[in-house]
This record gives C-alpha cells, sequence and structure tokens, in this order.
C-alpha cells in the first residue's frame, strides 16, 4: 500500500498585492517625479504581479533630503529608543511572515519552504540581533563615543529580497543612521511591503526611504552627495563600477559581491551528510547564492562512491511550482539570469566537461533550470572559475589536503568554502588556509546574524552580520 501525501500549495490569497506602488520617500508613497513605471513579473508564471515607480534623480534628492532631516532627530534618540522601534519591526515581521513569504515566492521564484523556514525567520533574527545592540554602542569596544555617518545609501540584489534588506537596514538603524534602499529591479514587492512596516511600527518619517528603479536609480543614490556610507551586494562588476565613484570623496564603502565557493570533501567524511550539504550548497535558492558551495572538490579515492550518491539524492529533487510546500527547486530569477546560466551550462559542454541532470519535466510558462552538475572539469574551464549563480555543480578531484586548499583558493573569489571531514586537526588546518570569508565544518549555507559575513578578493570587503557589522556604519 502506498500513500500519496500532497500538501495544498500556499495560499497566495494570504497576499494582498496592489496593481500599483510609488515610491517610499519621507514616510509617504509617491509617484516619481516623472511619472514612470516599471512591471514586475512572478518568475514562476510570467504573470505580472504589479507596477511600481521608478525613481529618477530627482527621487533620488527628494529621497537623501528626506533621510538627513530624519537623521537629525533619529541619531539624537537614545540608543533604547531607537531598539524598540527595531523589537517592534521584528515583531510585525513575525506576525505577517506567512504574507512577505508568499510574497517572496511570488516576486522572486525561490521554493516556500525556503521562505517560510530561511528567509522569514533570518529577517526578524536579524531585526531583533540589531535592536539589542542600540543601547549598547558604548559599551561594544568601539571607543568612547561611536557616531552614526548619516545618511546610508543602499543597494540590494534580488536573490534574498528582504534578507539582504534586513541585513542593510537593521545595523543601519541601530547604529543612528538613517537609509534610502534600493531594491533590484526583478524584486521590488518585498521592500514596499516593509516600508508598510515602517509605517505600522511608527517608524519617524524619512528614516526608512525605499526606491525602487533600476540600474540607473542605484547609480544615481550612490553619486549623491547626501550620502555618508555607500553599502551594496551585487554583481562584482557594478561593484568596481560603484568603488570608482566612490573614490575620492569621503563615503565609507562595503562591498558584497560574487563568490565561487569551494564544497570540500575528504575520503572520511560521513558521506550521507556530505550529500545534503553538497545539494543545499547548490541547490539553495536555485543556486543564485553568492556563497554557493558552486565547486565540489572531492578527494580521488571517493569520487565513484560519492557521485552516485549524489546523483540519487539529486534524482529527489522536485522542481516545479515554488508555492507548493514539496517542491526543493523553485524558478530562475528572470529571463536575463537564465540566459546567463545557460550560456555558462554549454560553454561547460563544449569545453569538454561532462555533463548529468537527473530527467525532470520543468513547467512551460516560467524560468526555469534542472539541476546539473558536470564532472570531468578542469581548473581552467569557466564553469570553475566563474560564478554560475545557477543550479550547477561543477566537481573537481584531489589527493591530498595540499592539492585541496591550493584548488579552492584558485578563484578571483573568496567568499565562502566548506570542508567535510571527520578529523579536528584536519579540519583546523585546512580552514586555516582557506581564503574565504566564511568557512563552513561538515555544513553549508548556515546563516546567523551574530556572524560576520564577508569575502576577500573580489568578492569584497567589509562585513555584514554580528559586531563588525555595526563598525561599517559608525565613525570610530
Ligand atoms: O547584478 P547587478 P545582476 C552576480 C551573479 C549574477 C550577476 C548579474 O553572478 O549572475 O551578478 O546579476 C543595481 N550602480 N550577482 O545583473 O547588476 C541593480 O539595480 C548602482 C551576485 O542582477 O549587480 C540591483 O539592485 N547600482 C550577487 C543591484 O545593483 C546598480 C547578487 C544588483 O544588480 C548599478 C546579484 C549601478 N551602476 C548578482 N547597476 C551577490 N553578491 O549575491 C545595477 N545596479
Amino acid at each position: 500500500m502506498s500513500f500519496a501525501y500532497a500538501p495544498a500549495p500556499e495560499s497566495r490569497a494570504v497576499v494582498d498585492i496592489a496593481p500599483s506602488y510609488g515610491l517610499f520617500i519621507d514616510g509617504e508613497f509617491r509617484e516619481a517625479a516623472d511619472g514612470k513605471v516599471f512591471k514586475t513579473v512572478s518568475p514562476s508564471t510570467e504573470e505580472v504581479l504589479s507596477e511600481v515607480a521608478q525613481a529618477g534623480s530627482e527621487d533620488v534628492d527628494a529621497a537623501v533630503k528626506a533621510a538627513r532631516k530624519a537623521f537629525e532627530k533619529w541619531s539624537a534618540l537614545p540608543g533604547s529608543e531607537r531598539a524598540k522601534y527595531l523589537f517592534r519591526i521584528a515583531r510585525i515581521i513575525q506576525e505577517r511572515s506567512r504574507e512577505l513569504a508568499v510574497l517572496e515566492t511570488l516576486d522572486n521564484g525561490k521554493p516556500i519552504k525556503e521562505t517560510r523556514d530561511a528567509d522569514l525567520p533570518l529577517v526578524a533574527a536579524h531585526f531583533f540581533y540589531y535592536a539589542g545592540w542600540a543601547d549598547k554602542l558604548e559599551h561594544a569596544g568601539f571607543g568612547p563615543n561611536p557616531k552614526p555617518l548619516g545618511v546610508a545609501g543602499q543597494v540590494i540584489p534580488w536573490n534574498f529580497p528582504l534578507l539582504m534588506l534586513a541585513w542593510k537596514i537593521a545595523p543601519a538603524l541601530a547604529a543612528g543612521n538613517t537609509v534610502v534602499l534600493k531594491p533590484a529591479e526583478t524584486t521590488p514587492l518585498s521592500a514596499l511591503f516593509f516600508a508598510d512596516i515602517c509605517r505600522q511600527a511608527g517608524l519617524p518619517k524619512g528614516v526608512v526611504n525605499i526606491l525602487t528603479g533600476d540600474g540607473s536609480t542605484g547609480a544615481a543614490l550612490v553619486a549623491h552627495e547626501g550620502i555618508a556610507k555607500v553599502a551594496f551586494t551585487g554583481s562584482t562588476a557594478v561593484g568596481k563600477q560603484i568603488a570608482r565613484t566612490v573614490a575620492g570623496t569621503d563615503k565609507k564603502l562595503t562591498l558584497e559581491l560574487g563568490g565561487k565557493g569551494a564544497n570540500i570533501v575528504f575520503d572520511d567524511a560521513p558521506i550521507d551528510q556530505a550529500v545534503e550539504g553538497i545539494v543545499g550548497g547548490i541547490f539553495f535558492n536555485q543556486g543564485q547564492v553568492c556563497c554557493a558551495g558552486s565547486r565540489l572538490l572531492v578527494q580521488e579515492s571517493i569520487q565513484d562512491e560519492l557521485l552516485d550518491a549524489l546523483k540519487r539524492r539529486m534524482s529527489t529533487l522536485r522542481v516545479g511550482d515554488p508555492l507548493d510546500k514539496n517542491t526543493d527547486v523553485g524558478a530562475i530569477n528572470s529571463a536575463e539570469q537564465l540566459a546567463r546560466i545557460t550560456a555558462l551550462a554549454d560553454s561547460g559542454t563544449a569545453e569538454g566537461a561532462e555533463r548529468w541532470a537527473p530527467s525532470c519535466e520543468l513547467p512551460s510558462q516560467g524560468y526555469w533550470f534542472a539541476p546539473t552538475l558536470f564532472t570531468n572539469v578542469t581548473q581552467a574551464h569557466r564553469i570553475a572559475r566563474e560564478e554560475i549563480f545557477g543550479p550547477v555543480l561543477s566537481v573537481l578531484t584531489f589527493r591530498t589536503p595540499a592539492e585541496a586548499v591550493a584548488k579552492a583558493n584558485n578563484s578571483q573569489y573568496g567568499l565562502s568554502a566548506g570542508i567535510w571531514t571527520e578529523k579536528g586537526s584536519r579540519m583546523l588546518a585546512v580552514a586555516d588556509k582557506l581564503r574565504a570569508g566564511i568557512v563552513w565544518a561538515n555544513t553549508f549555507n548556515k546563516f546567523d546574524p551574530t556572524s560576520p559575513f564577508g569575502g576577500f578578493k573580489e568578492s569584497g570587503f567589509g562585513r555584514e552580520g554580528g559586531r563588525h557589522g555595526l563598525e561599517a556604519y559608525l565613525s570610530v
């Protein structure tokens, strides 16, 4: 006898999306000065979800002015008062988490399982965590009188829209700064819902301003002379451009850019556990994760055993409707991103790597890419060097720990890595030699607001999260 268990898809009726949204400036929603708008579509269905305002330079100026005015009072509040607002925001996020999870899944394409169990709890956790810091800045070892910087201009990507917003806004506000934040053009909605949460929490006008728009809006924001601090998460190319804009000004800058994380599996690793970590490391959020474990480095002696187990596990992944609670792999965020993934995966085949994917039926509407594995990969292949930002894993082998370290570090990036071994001494020795901002031990993609996150090399500089994340928003 067999039981078919199929929970109903998460109801999209829990979220009420308006047909259009304005910019959130000085506590009010308003149209763009030049009336421009753009559409946001659901990547899993290509349905138009809403039309949102496209901020131009006049709007950037208005938002920065509102934030500067708000800064005077906000920065003068006792930390305990700022904490109350942040705690209130955190609690409202928890109360509205089902609605926000469905919204994020609709706008981004990621499975509800992830928005519900990873994104939203982490978003709330960040606000709780930094709320706790707001009245302790004098005691955090920053020196006698840490001061906020002013207005932070923050530009975020589309892969974790609400979580990246939380990483940026929570520490900025706790430290006494005000913000103008620009969400990515393909995922503007959760930031606009967050604006509504700020109103619900009674946050003073102008402390948080949200400007929807594309790269031109982001460029105008980071160049604005009223901005004291720029925080960016996105592509390395745009990060370099922003660094050039900011160079020669007194703006503080943090950049969180691309990655090509190595997930290193030694022959004594617990195989089943490692397979789960490898799968989570590359297929979580369809691999659209800067710290994804996109290079699997496996010790040669266990290659066959590990790859067999990995393929079996990949064959059980369910790809499809992201609102279905059983779905493991959702939609790719945009047609452009799908095209980038497709082109890089095709380069793998063209350069001689061996491609494998489980048989799975992809929906006919929307942007989809099957979980894919490449073996016979060399370090020279593009799929071993370039960030694919998709559900594509490149497998390389090694014989000795020294070779594993050399291969892992052979990258322009240095954001994340994972090590799988039962041997504690080897774990520590290898971790110490990896040029990566985050090294996971017998796990992968674990996040926590108390841990600083950030990279080496072309993965950027500065840290978000933890006490270090606060320092980026203070003059000490
Ligand atoms: O990034 P962009 P895209 C990587 C990933 C992906 C590639 C391209 O490899 O395939 O980048 O993605 C805003 N000044 N990552 O094109 O363009 C833009 O509007 C100021 C890794 O989406 O960098 C959006 O809000 N802002 C990454 C944000 O920058 C500008 C996450 C990111 O978009 C701008 C995303 C400009 N000149 C992509 N141009 C990670 N580190 O997690 C664009 N923007």
